[in-house]
């Protein structure tokens, strides 16, 4: 039964089931029956693992193909027509010849299968903001995953009516080849494929593929922004809200600063924060003339290990029913789930991610260091009120931020918009010793869509350029690093929870109620104005933690010089006279702090 009788939606879906020949074809209502009914299917199959109902009601375990277990950067395509526009930072290949790759590997895939459509909204439904798509899929597991991540079933249907403006997704498991993988983007025709993975991060299509790389593609062309960005509201003692967004590389926690919870004292005085969404925004110009944002997705799809209820409450809390988990280890002493960090007592005995017999003293990891948990944002304790206000929230401030040992200050401030995609630009993360290779190397991650800007990096810049001109009351743009170490290599920062004291001085800024100290990198605090009460930071930790060194800095520069070489010809020349700027300020010694 078909759910639309939108004819361009119906007759790709015949195109697709003629090519991947499917024993049948299933629509995905988003009626709790037909949903429950997968999941015991997906159980009777072995797919998914029960999980104890008492404690974990609603939750179940999948363990991925071994070989299966993360995003594949170097198998993700951006396929548009010339090289040039999918630029220095994508893969490419011709689109014809993609396509033609695709649907060989697609003939006959869905043999003696089955195929689910998938209708889901992007943000929700019937929003200014909402874009739709169909997902074929041949796995239950991106069924189950993809209607807690994005708003699915006839409702979407219904909203799209007869447009032709969807996104189609095809998703085929194979034999989940590691060497024939591809993540494949068509964002000339609005086409995603995926083919023999089942990781969340390939194949949930709703999340990077079309939220980030499609869409920052479809925001190009009609004004508006997708970016990899947390939104979190900030309540004042007042009750006065104020929203920011903010982007981080990978393992910066991006997830804990999106659920904090501020420290005692500021608790006490009537502070609150409010999370909106943990990994992508949509930014949009609102009729007031403020930036305006929405979390497109409806779900969480956070890292386990190092979540706990010290690290991220919230987000504990948010998985205590209807999530599931991927990759991490099977408590059997209760049938519950266990990962590196949750706390320091690992069960006995476990069964880990690879479905092997565990105890503390196996020489491995219990849980994949990338396992996740995939929890319905509702179950989050400190969701925003304003999560499905379909109009979004403004946003007073940006802010960018990466992982710096010495670099970078606790925060500062652009002097305006261009000077803020200078800093969005330029950023970057050191490596640290979870990530192979060597640790301390900088990795420059632009506004932290390096692996997630569907066109050519250079233009991306250009687009928030351009948009900077059209927004009558831009937000103002931060940057921050929770990691700046002290001599000893030691975190100077206390980090986590008392973030929110930066959170706190970024507000005030945005919101121009306290000065600022005008330094070569921007506007930097005056000591005194990071709230330090009942914080062992000292104020000459302060004073280093907002300290920049003239060297390193020459330096970044250099680094930057360099980047922006390899990004090529298409780099606006408003950032290269940014960076000259910079460094002629530098230079010239300029309220080097
Ligand atoms: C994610 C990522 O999974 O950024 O969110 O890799
Ligand atoms: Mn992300």
């Amino acid at each position: 039964m078909n759910l639309t009788k939108n004819k361009s939606v119906i007759s790709w879906i015949d195109e697709m089931t003629k090519l991947t020949k499917p024993d049948q074809v299933v629509w995905i209502t988003g009626e709790e029956e037909q949903i429950a009914q997968l999941r015991e299917q997906a159980v009777a199959e072995g797919t998914l693992i029960r999980l104890n109902q008492e404690k974990l009601p609603g939750c179940y375990l999948h363990r991925t193909d071994p070989d299966d277990v993360a995003r594949v950067e170097d198998r993700t395509f951006i396929c548009c027509k010339n090289e040039s526009d999918a630029g220095p930072t994508n893969h490419w290949m011709d689109p014809k010849l993609m396509y033609s790759k695709m649907y060989a590997m697609a003939d006959g895939a869905y043999k003696g299968r089955t195929m689910y459509v998938i209708p889901y909204s992007m943000s929700i439904v019937g929003s200014p903001f909402a874009k739709y798509g169909f997902e074929l899929t041949d796995s239950i597991y991106v069924v189950l995953n993809m209607h807690i991540m994005t708003r699915v079933g006839k409702s979407v249907c219904d909203a799209l009516g007869d447009d032709t403006g969807f996104i189609k997704g095809l998703h085929c498991q194979c034999n989940l080849d590691p060497k024939e993988k591809y993540i494949v983007h068509f964002p000339e025709d609005n086409t995603i494929i995926s083919m023999n993975s089942n990781y969340g991060g390939n194949v949930l299509q709703g999340k990077k593929c079309f939220a980030l790389r499609i869409a920052s593609n479809l925001g190009r062309q009609e004004g508006w922004m997708a970016e990899h960005m947390l939104i979190l509201g900030i309540e004042n003692p007042r009750g006065k809200v104020r929203y920011v967004t903010a982007a981080f590389p990978s393992a910066c926690g991006k997830t804990n600063l999106a659920m904090l919870i501020p420290p005692e004292g500021i608790l006490k005085e009537g502070w609150k924060v409010w999370c909106v969404g943990d990994d992508i925004a949509w930014l949009r110009i609102g009729q007031d003339g403020r930036l305006w944002a929405v979390n497109p997705e409806n779900g969480f799809f956070g890292v386990a290990p190092g979540t706990s209820m010290k690290s991220n409450p919230n987000a504990m809390i948010s998985t205590r029913k209807d999530t599931i988990f991927t990759n991490v280890a099977l408590d059997t002493s209760d049938n519950t789930v266990w990962w590196e960090g949750m706390n320091k007592t690992p069960p006995a005995h476990a069964i880990d991610w690879r479905g092997r017999e565990w105890t503390p003293s196996s020489p491995e990891k219990a849980a994949h260091p990338n396992s996740r948990f995939t929890a319905p944002a509702r179950n989050c304790p400190c969701l925003s009120p304003e999560f499905d206000n379909p109009q979004g929230v403004p946003i007073s401030a940006i802010i960018f931020g990466g992982r710096r040992a010495k670099t970078a200050p606790l925060v500062y401030q652009s002097f305006n918009w261009n000077h803020g995609v200078f800093m969005g630009s330029i950023m970057a993360s050191e490596t640290t010793a979870a990530a192979t290779g060597a640790v301390g190397v900088v990795r420059r991650d632009p506004m932290a869509m390096l692996p997630f800007c569907g066109y050519h990096m250079a233009d991306y810049w250009q687009h928030w350029l351009d948009m900077g001109r059209k927004i009558p009351h831009p937000p103002k743009i931060f940057n921050v690093n929770w990691f700046r170490t002290d001599d000893d290599g030691n975190f100077a920062w206390p980090g986590f929870g008392d973030n929110m004291r930066v959170l706190e001085w970024i507000i005030a800024r945005a919101s121009d109620e306290i000065g600022a100290e005008e330094t070569a990198l921007g506007y930097e605090p005056y000591t005194r104005d990071i709230n330090a009460k009942g914080l062992d930071v000292t104020t000459s930790v302060m004073r280093d933690l907002l300290s920049v060194d003239r060297n390193l800095w020459l330096e970044e520069c250099k680094g930057a010089r360099e980047y922006y070489k390899k990004i090529g010809e298409r780099v606006p020349v408003e950032l290269w006279e940014e960076l000259e700027a910079l460094e002629s300020r530098i230079n010239r010694g300029y309220h080097i702090r």
